[in-house]
């Protein structure tokens, strides 16, 4: 029988890095092995899978909600056509940034995967400017994550102070048993060697997938449409809500141009956590990102469609009104 192929957890909230994480590492993989990823987001559409495909690597997009509540078919179906179709030597894994971890270890280290599957270390992100917020700190995915990580990197170090970078030492190195590995990086550079450090096994803990999701019940965290339209043009968006998080996402075909600079001000106005998407525009292909409330717009490699996924706690967002006003940015619709 073929050897268990090790795989690896890539975690952390909403937006701290994991999908640039996993970019730097399939750029720096050994050049003899083929490494698979699977995505999981909690938006509809699928952006992550956009961003981290091309250079013969394979990615698997499980769509809509969290790793924890997509039925577990689901993901192991995901799995099980990865592992046959590309034979990789490594699989990463990136669950839904508000996923709680402890159910897909579970699954990934029982009998399902017993023997197509190593799982290795598992390894968390964290921005340490989140640590004296007590938003993040008593949100249960972000504790979660920090509690199964075997690695914890403190991401986004560009942007600490001296207090910040002091707080992550001191969180990290407090957890008893301790991790095998703590460092702080930019881009998510860790080093790629950290990936095979041991994983320890933690018992007692779960298995019900519904007693630990932000104290709602497990109804609550489904994500399911809650809103959603098609134009005649190809174009689609939907609404998904769970608990207190929204997520509009958009699909629309590549004829349509937006305008750069309408779209750059549809963004800055948006009331919203998260927003990434890979978008044409009239200044080429743009990666659009906004996480803590900085926004990138950077060209990118072109893709099949445009995809917009824009999420928020704590606040709802309007589909059918985010679709009008994001309409409005399209290329030929009204003065410049
Ligand atoms: N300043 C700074 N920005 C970073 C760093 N690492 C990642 N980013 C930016 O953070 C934003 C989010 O990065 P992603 O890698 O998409 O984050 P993610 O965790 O995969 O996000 P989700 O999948 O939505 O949960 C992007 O705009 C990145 O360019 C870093 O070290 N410093
Ligand atoms: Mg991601």
């Amino acid at each position: 029988m073929a050897k268990p192929v090790p795989a690896n957890l890539i975690m952390g909230f909403l937006g701290v890095g994991k999908t640039t994480a996993i970019r730097g590492l399939l750029a720096r993989h050994p050049t003899a092995e083929r490494w698979a990823v699977l995505v999981n987001e909690f938006g509809q559409v699928g952006i992550d899978e956009q961003l981290v495909a091309g250079g013969g690597v394979a990615v698997k997009q499980v769509p809509g909600g969290c790793l924890c509540c997509v039925s577990s078919a689901a993901f192991a179906a995901g799995l099980v056509q990865l592992l046959r179709q590309h034979r990789p030597h490594r699989v990463l894994i990136e669950p839904s940034g508000i996923g709680h971890p402890t159910q897909v270890i579970h699954q990934l280290t029982g009998a399902d995967f017993a023997t197509a599957l190593e799982l290795r270390a598992s390894i968390t992100l964290v921005d340490a400017r989140k640590l004296a917020d007590p938003r993040y700190t008593g949100h249960p995915a972000f504790t979660d994550q920090l509690e199964e990580a075997d690695v914890v990197v403190g991401n986004k170090l560009d942007g600490y102070t001296a207090a910040d970078r002091h707080r992550f030492m001191d969180m990290a190195r407090a957890f008893d048993p301790p991790k095998e590995a703590v460092t702080m990086v930019e881009q998510g550079r860790f080093p790629l060697e950290l990936l095979d450090a041991p994983r320890r096994v933690r018992q007692g803990r779960f298995p019900d997938a519904h007693d630990h999701h932000h104290g709602e019940g497990a109804a609550a965290h489904r994500v399911g449409p809650a809103g959603a339209g098609e134009g005649e043009d190809g174009w689609l968006w939907v609404e998904g809500v769970a608990a207190d998080t929204h997520s509009v996402g958009w699909r629309i075909p590549d004829s349509v141009r937006f305008r750069r600079a309408r779209l750059e001000a549809w963004l800055a106005g948006l009331v919203a956590h998260r927003v990434k998407g890979v978008v044409a525009t009239d200044a080429g292909w743009l990666e659009v990102n906004l996480a803590d409330g900085v926004l990138q717009m950077v060209p990118a490699a072109g893709a099949l469609d445009s995809r917009l996924e824009v999420i928020a706690f704590g606040s709802h967002l309007d589909g059918a009104e985010l679709d009008r006003s994001l309409r409005h940015c399209v290329m030929g619709d009204g003065p410049p």
